[in-house]
């Protein structure tokens, strides 16, 4: 058996307000016309692109070494509403199955929705401190439910890979609503 070559270690400064990282390997930005399908006010929707402003929804910078098993990197999601359901993301479950994940808030709130394949729903605070364990098999979806940007430093197996399919299909049981001044999780009525 080859010894694998030592990857060189680095102390890696993540901005707390902007979770800008100080190197990184990648980034991706996500607007609200790429995630319509996720949003159940479709008119809502409509009209924000219509009048022009297709608004970043959230952003995510990572730290990636070919050779490590982990890795890491950060998630920012800006406030904001379609129709009443906060801004949030996709939401997904690991390919592999048996890799789960942390996430460790920076700055900002927010609900971390989870579900298992069987159906049980769980929702964790997000908020400066909180690290959230993810375990293997729980879908997830980050919600910002405050009024800032909310920053979140995630971390898994490089190869636990996304699977988008299901929860585009059929939505995640429960969705984070503004009311008002109240933040409120009810079923999807959409939930097939
Ligand atoms: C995170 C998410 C990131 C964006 O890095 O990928 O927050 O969410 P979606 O991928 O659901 O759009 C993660 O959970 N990685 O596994
Ligand atoms: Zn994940």
């Amino acid at each position: 058996m080859t010894t694998p070559a030592l990857l060189e270690p680095e102390g890696v400064f993540i901005a707390d307000m902007t979770g800008e990282l100080s190197s990184s390997t990648g980034r991706y930005t996500k607007r609200l016309s790429e995630l319509a399908a996720i949003y159940s006010d479709t008119a809502a929707l409509e009209k924000a692109i219509a009048e022009g402003s297709d608004p970043v929804i959230y952003e995510v910078v990572e730290y990636r070494k070919s050779g490590s098993d982990i890795f890491f990197g950060t998630t920012v999601m800006n406030p904001g509403v379609v129709g009443e359901e906060f801004y949030m993301t996709r939401g997904h479950f690991h390919a592999q199955r048996d890799m789960g994940e942390i996430y460790y808030t920076q700055s900002g709130t927010g609900l971390l929705i989870l579900e298992s394949r069987d159906g049980v729903t769980r929702e964790i605070e997000m908020k400066p401190g909180v690290c959230a364990f993810i375990p293997p098999d729980w879908a997830h979806r980050s919600v910002n439910t405050g009024t800032e940007k909310l920053v979140f430093v995630w971390c898994c197996n490089q190869s636990a890979g996304h699977d988008y399919g299901e929860i585009l299909r059929r939505g995640m049981r429960k969705r984070v609503l503004r009311r008002g001044t109240d933040i409120v999780v009810v079923p999807n009525p959409s939930y097939q």
